[in-house]
């Protein structure tokens, strides 16, 4: 099954900057306008190919399901901070619980509900278990 989830799309700060430019410009260049309505047509800025699309995760939702006492997926990559949704699809409560030092933990999260932590800063491959049913594990790549 597919899970359509919407992403949030962040406009490039450079398109954004060459926006603001273009307005400074053309509202030095009217200085001298009489009211008129019939001012100079402004170039429309299409910047089409800015395709500034950085590491796929960043920015993106970063969800873990719980189904059928599964973590899914088993391996989920984030960027460094990152907040991962958990999301509770069994009828019994689950946790995700990071196995060195609890790093991260869900705490209980009781069936059909969601929970959220933040993913370490530091970028490595963070193993993590339900501390209910401890045979349950993933890994969380944080890079
Ligand atoms: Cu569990």
């Amino acid at each position: 099954m597919t899970d359509r989830t919407t992403t949030r799309r962040r406009r490039t700060a450079a398109g954004l900057t060459a926006t603001a430019a273009l307005l400074a410009l053309s509202a030095c260049s009217s200085s001298s306008g009489s009211g008129g309505a019939s001012a100079t047509s402004t170039p429309a800025a299409t910047s089409g190919s800015a395709s500034a699309s950085g590491s796929a995760t960043v920015g993106s939702a970063a969800r873990i399901s719980i189904k059928n006492f599964t973590f899914v997926p088993a391996t989920l990559a984030v960027s460094p901070g990152a907040k991962v949704t958990v999301t509770n699809q069994d009828t019994t409560t689950h946790t995700v619980t990071a196995t060195t030092g609890k790093l991260f933990d869900t705490g209980d999260v009781p069936p059909g509900r969601t929970a959220t932590f933040t993913a370490p800063g530091k970028p490595g491959t963070y193993d993590y278990i339900c501390s209910i049913h401890q045979f349950m594990m993933g890994t969380l790549k944080v890079a």
